[in-house]
């Protein structure tokens, strides 16, 4: 993306920082003197505004745009072109605020308002991850459970993290942010004791806040469930719910998590070998070799499985805060000086 200096000529090169990963802009808008900029970064996994900030270019080392919000979390492939039919042409500024219609995985689409003069906003947690399982996916309300989302090491799950945005000032999430259950059966048990989670500002994901969080007892051979609770110290308007698997030896296999035969025969096969992905998913007691111990942990666990089932759909999002905000107050009289809109498109790449 370029901007042109109508007093100069000089045609300066902007981009956001080296923490969007992936960073496609889709839409420009101007209000109160700066320049914002909305698109897809993190490889599609979100849709974020971004504001440029000042004219410094790429090249120089500086950060030339910050990451205001997450406007919608969780953006898949699917989900991109109908938040581009709302969102691309809905936003609207009245030089102190944008309102724009956020995608939102619960109700579809929430109205919200961000007031430029930093008024906070909603806290997102935009990644979540297992300990010991580098290549797993969280399951999410409303998906299908699958062995992406299921570990097979003999330490089990003791800790996840998260990367969130909007997490208020302070020390971050405490522990009673934060509810674990496991499955029996088909009913999920409370994890009894209090989480230890820490946070690190801007060391996670994009930028994101790291928080990392340390369970009262490590769950193996089981389901467990997250929920971080919507709270002032989270930031979240409502709670965030989501399941990683652990059942010690599985490699894998068709329908339902089950160590067997096939396992052990993987297993054998892949002893001696020492790249990533096959310690990922053999090195079974992490302790970095892929041996007759690993084996051993198959052959002692046969038989052992784990249920898939649905993630229950999330619960209905709490009313959209202020409705009044989205009945736009008369436009300021005073142009936006940097005047983006009326360069040439072709400046707009
Ligand atoms: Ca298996
Ligand atoms: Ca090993």
């Amino acid at each position: 993306m370029y901007r042109y200096d109508p007093a100069t000529g000089a045609v300066t090169r902007l981009t956001v920082p080296p923490g969007a990963s992936g960073f496609v802009p889709s839409t420009l808008y101007a209000a109160g003197g700066d320049v914002y900029v909305v698109g897809t970064s993190n490889n599609r996994a979100q849709f974020a505004l971004w504001r440029i900030d000042g004219d410094a270019p790429a090249a120089a080392g500086t950060a030339a745009a910050t990451m205001l919000r997450v406007l919608a979390p969780r953006v898949v492939t699917a989900q991109l072109g109908s938040f581009f039919n709302v969102g691309r042409y809905m936003f609207a500024t009245d030089d102190t605020s944008l309102y724009f219609p956020a995608y939102d995985p619960a109700t579809g689409v929430e109205p919200y308002r961000l007031s430029l003069a930093g008024q906070p906003s909603p806290a997102y947690v935009v990644g979540r991850h297992v300990l010991y399982g580098p290549d797993k996916q969280a399951l999410l309300p409303g998906q299908p459970a699958t062995f992406a989302n299921v570990t097979g090491v003999t330490r089990g799950i003791p800790a996840v993290s998260l990367d969130m945005t909007g997490v208020p000032a302070g020390s971050g999430p405490g522990a009673s942010d934060f509810q674990f259950a496991t499955l029996t059966g088909s009913a999920w048990t409370p994890m009894p004791g209090a989480a230890n989670p820490q946070t690190l500002r801007g060391a996670g994901g994009g930028g994101a806040d790291l928080v990392t969080v340390k369970l009262p007892t490590e769950a193996r051979n089981t389901w467990l469930r997250v929920t971080v609770k919507a709270s002032p110290r989270t930031g979240l308007l409502k709670d965030d719910v989501f399941y990683f698997g652990n059942l010690v030896g599985d490699t894998g296999g068709v329908g339902a998590p089950t160590v067997n035969v096939l396992d052990l025969a993987r297993t054998r096969a892949a002893v001696g070998k020492t790249a990533p992905a096959a310690l990922a998913t053999f090195d079974f007691n992490g302790d970095g070799a892929i041996n007759a111990l690993d084996v051993a942990v198959v052959r002692n666990n046969q038989r052992r499985s784990l249920p898939l089932f649905t993630a229950p759909a999330p619960a209905a999002a709490p009313t959209p805060p202020a409705p009044a905000a989205m009945s736009l107050p008369p436009r300021a009289a005073q142009p936006s000086r940097r005047g983006l809109f009326n360069d040439p498109p072709s400046l707009l790449a």
